[in-house]
């Protein structure tokens, strides 16, 4: 592709409202321009990207044997009311009326519509299992679009559905998916986790999202530093610590704490440590009044709450709620003479307290030396703290560490909650109707191309991974008023061409500084410079990855190129 024919607009200034550094440089790049909050134009540079990616995901699905399809976006409410997500899903689902006042749901994902078409079409046991996916524009009305294609409100996913009549069939595609998508990432050059996640209200039980790290992504990650354990760090489930303290239980005793409401001040008020304090939060799960105790320098979990209590949403009790239950007001709530009827739950690491100080349910009161088997009533004990940095990891090899991930592909085992929903059912070898089994598959195309730029970059622009690249080659001609220079450039051009690389040719009449600050800024991976040594058929190589740049022969050219790739590639 020549330069003066195509539409590159690189920006030299950093663009203001763009935090993320993947954001800013596909500003400058010219790779992506905005169109309104959250919704991009993928310009020429960004398109060749998201096509190579797109054409490393279909070499990995037609691997494992997943067709591909398109479905519509444009999807009849019908569809969503019969699996009921039409009333459960706000403002984030984008609706509209046709022009006969019918209504409609611009394509959030696609488990209704993929469900109601293999309803219709298939019917034995003997079809199954069958793997169909789409790469497709998805549309999410986001709260907080940010960070340009990171989190959008219209962007490129590719979504799997499979239908299995067994178990062992949902698990067989399942791990096919896992391992096609770690090809996927490891093709992209992508430093990532797959980690154990929470299906949330997908309704399936096994779920894994794959996390590609970046301090500007917005999930944390929980993972062992000497194994391959890693998890959301919502579903990271904590080691129950087996030693109790050894401390003879102490007389229960009522202090007055006037005004010592955080576990800080309470801690400072009676000289001990958090983690010698009981924090006790009184929450709402769907409704339903529970007592939630962690020690004191640990975080209760929601998710975990939720997951143990079967809960859709789980919430603090207000003021108000606490006052009319317990009597008192937060800050002074206790596990030691509540009412019966409270159920109460504590994180195990409260089972091994001794002699810890806890509200007294009542108001300016607290207890100290709170034994839980002796002063409080029914405990349920469970893990329901969020794991910290330093924890020992769940799996018993080494600590946990904690870092930032960008969630670019997650994979689920639905379950019959769509089939049974939708009554999607097969014949079984009996003839007798049975839901289909499902699991489905996403990848977030746009989402992966800007957590590449996240991981591939230097402060003079981008640094394309040779697998994704725009491009492979870019052959700058810096003056091409000089007939030697011209020609052997038109030459070089045609001739790698011509050995099957995928060259962008800058043939412009701009200054040599600007097709060099240009082409730093939209990173190829190699760059042919065809300057003043023209004449002694002599042309720079640059590396854009390392920086190294050679001279050379042209006679030597093609072998040096076909080198430099190779080295390329198999870095990736
Ligand atoms: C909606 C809206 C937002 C959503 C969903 C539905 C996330 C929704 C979860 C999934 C699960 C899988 C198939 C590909 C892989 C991921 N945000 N999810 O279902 F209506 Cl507005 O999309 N879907």
């Amino acid at each position: 592709m020549r330069q003066s024919r195509t539409l590159i607009p690189t920006l030299r200034e950093v663009p203001a409202d763009a935090e993320a550094k993947s954001h800013q440089l596909l500003l400058r790049a010219g790779f992506i321009r905005q169109n309104t909050s959250g919704v991009y134009s993928y310009m020429p540079l960004a398109n060749k990207v998201i096509q190579k990616i797109q054409a490393i995901v279909r070499e990995e699905m037609e691997k494992i044997n997943a067709v591909e399809m398109l479905m519509p976006a444009l999807q009849q409410a019908e569809t969503w009311q019969e699996s009921g997500r039409w009333y459960t899903y706000g403002p984030e689902l984008m609706r509209l009326k046709d022009r006969h006042g019918r209504e409609f749901a611009l394509g959030a994902t696609h488990e209704e519509v993929i469900t109601s078409i293999v309803r219709d079409e298939v019917k034995s046991y003997k079809r199954l299992p069958l793997t169909l996916y789409q790469i497709q524009s998805k549309f999410r009305d986001e709260k907080r679009p940010r960070f340009g294609l990171l989190r959008g409100r219209e962007f490129i996913m590719k979504d799997a559905y499979s239908f299995h009549s067994s178990a062992e069939s949902l698990d067989e595609t399942y791990n096919d998916m896992y391992q096609a998508y770690t090809n996927v990432f490891t093709r992209c050059d992508l430093n990532f986790r797959p980690v154990i996640a929470d299906s949330g209200a997908m309704g399936g039980k096994d779920t894994h999202e794959f996390m590609a790290l970046s301090d500007v992504g917005e999930d944390t990650i929980a993972y062992s530093d000497q194994s391959s354990y890693a998890a959301n760090i919502e579903m990271a489930e904590v080691a129950e610590v087996a030693e109790a303290k050894h401390e003879e239980m102490k007389e229960l005793q009522e202090v007055h704490t006037p005004g010592v409401k955080t576990i800080e001040e309470l801690a400072a008020f009676l000289n001990v440590s958090p983690a010698d304090c009981i924090k006790s939060m009184l929450l709402k799960a769907d409704g339903r009044f529970v007592l939630i105790l962690t020690r004191g320098d640990h975080e209760v979990n929601d998710v975990k709450v939720k997951n143990l209590l079967n809960a859709e949403t789980v919430e603090f009790a207000s003021a108000e709620e606490v006052a009319e239950l317990i009597g008192t007001e937060p800050g002074f709530v206790g596990p030691v003479g509540l009412h019966p009827e409270i159920e109460v739950y504590a994180d195990f690491a409260v089972k091994v307290m001794a002699n810890a100080a806890a509200g007294a349910n009542k108001a300016d009161y607290h207890y100290q030396n709170v034994n839980i088997s002796r002063d409080a009533g029914e405990v349920t004990f469970a893990d329901l703290r969020f794991i910290q940095e330093g924890d020992p990891s769940p799996d018993g090899k080494g600590t946990i560490h904690f870092a930032k991930g960008i969630e670019v592909g997650q994979v689920f085992k639905l379950g019959t909650r769509y089939s049974e929903a939708m009554n999607a059912t097969y014949l079984d070898e009996n003839g007798r109707a049975q839901p289909m089994l499902m699991g489905c598959y996403g990848i977030g195309i746009s989402r992966t191309l800007s957590a590449i730029v996240e991981q591939h970059h230097d402060d003079k622009g981008l640094i394309w991974p040779l697998n994704v690249s725009p491009y492979d080659l870019h052959i700058l001609a810096l003056n091409m008023k000089n007939d030697a220079q011209a020609q052997l450039a038109e030459k070089l051009y045609e001739d790698f061409k011509a050995k099957g690389y995928d060259v962008l040719f800058d043939d412009r009449a701009e200054r040599a500084g600007v097709k060099f600050a240009d082409s730093d800024l939209i990173g190829l991976p190699v760059r042919i410079t065809v300057g003043k040594r023209a004449d002694e058929g002599v042309v720079e190589v640059k590396i854009r990855k390392t920086g190294e740049s050679f001279e050379v022969a042209v006679d030597e050219l093609s072998d040096f190129i076909e080198k430099q790739m190779k080295s390329l590639s198999s870095q990736a």
